[in-house]
């Protein structure tokens, strides 16, 4: 079974109308209306769409979240049945300040191949080494750096890695400075961050760290497409997150996970730019229409791509 490659245009409408919405609020100093914009029209999109939708990673849970909650059922039930993971706004500081890198995104499976989690930290590597056990999440920084730059033949000083700045971060940015690696921090966005191992365009050779739990779902449907390494545990820190967890079915809180261990099967990934960031250009408007930029990619299919849409507001 895959997914109807006719769902790709309706999902690129779907993340294009979010972040349309959210642009009209860039620069505005406020994260939750920007953020409300893109959460409202990517509802009532997905709404309107013939798929028996099933959120899987929203806005958080039923009691948190009013709209886009996990479990939250979704479109006319009059086609096929599938898993969606939603991010309407990734990047609200980007979106209020008005700073590249402001995301609309969406990743959709068939019914049951996305990984369900709370909402919580995750700890992640990615890499464009398809080969395992070069860079792997339980190895020292050195140790990973060393053999990437094997497998890549180009010294650490010639490797970048990307991280978000976070104080957490501390001691794995002390390491990478010691290897002389390169370092491309990011203060927020952690879902292009992932992305940007992708192409050697991008001038990044491994993304690493703790971000969003989330976020970490959404790349990995994207990088599954781009045939690039993944790998993650997620962080449950209090009871109350260990509890969720072992409700939602976790039983060992504290694995590892390979990539399709989180995203199985086919994907769509959609990630439309709001303001421009590395992967995408943000929503310009001329006259009466709009224009949107998206980074697609469909698993079965094998595309990548980026896509412009011109339509009218
Ligand atoms: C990342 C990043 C997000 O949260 O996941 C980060 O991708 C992690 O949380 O854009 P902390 O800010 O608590 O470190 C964001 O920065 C915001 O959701």
């Amino acid at each position: 079974m895959s997914l109807d490659g006719k769902l790709i245009n309706q999902f690129i409408n779907v993340t294009s109308r979010a972040a349309l919405s959210s642009s009209f609020l860039v620069g505005k100093k406020d994260k939750i209306a920007a953020d409300k914009a893109a959460v409202d029209s990517m509802r009532s999109e997905l709404n309107k769409m013939n798929i028996e939708g099933k959120i899987v990673i929203g806005e958080g849970e039923l009691d948190e979240a009013p709209m886009l909650y996990i479990g939250e059922e979704l479109g006319t039930k009059n086609g096929p049945a599938i898993d969606i993971a939603v991010d309407p706004l990734e990047g609200t500081n980007f979106a209020a300040n008005n700073l590249p890198g402001a995301l609309s995104v969406i990743a959709i499976s068939e019914k049951n191949n996305l990984f369900k989690a709370p909402e919580t930290y995750m700890d992640k590597i990615s890499t464009r080494v398809k080969e395992k056990n070069v860079v792997d999440l339980d190895y020292s920084i050195k140790k990973n750096i060393f053999n990437l730059s094997e497998h890549l033949n180009k010294k650490p000083e010639n490797l970048t890695a990307c991280i978000l700045d976070r104080p957490r971060h501390a001691k794995i940015i002390e390491d990478l400075k010691k290897l002389n690696v390169n370092i491309k921090l990011i203060s927020d966005g952690d879902v292009s961050g992932a992305l940007l191992v992708t192409d050697k365009k991008y001038g990044v050779d491994i993304f690493l760290g703790i971000g969003g739990g989330p976020e970490g779902v959404l790349a990995a449907a994207a990088l599954d497409t781009f045939e690039c390494n993944f790998q993650a545990r997620f962080l449950f820190e209090t009871d109350d997150d260990k509890n969720r967890a072992k409700k939602m079915g976790i039983k060992n809180l504290e694995k590892k996970y390979e990539l399709n261990e989180i995203v199985s099967g086919d994907s769509i990934f959609c990630a439309t730019g709001i303001t421009s960031g590395d992967l995408v250009a943000g929503i310009k408007i001329e006259d009466n229409k709009y224009i949107s930029e998206t980074l697609v990619t469909h698993k079965s299919s094998g595309l990548k791509k980026v896509f412009k849409l011109k339509e009218n507001i």
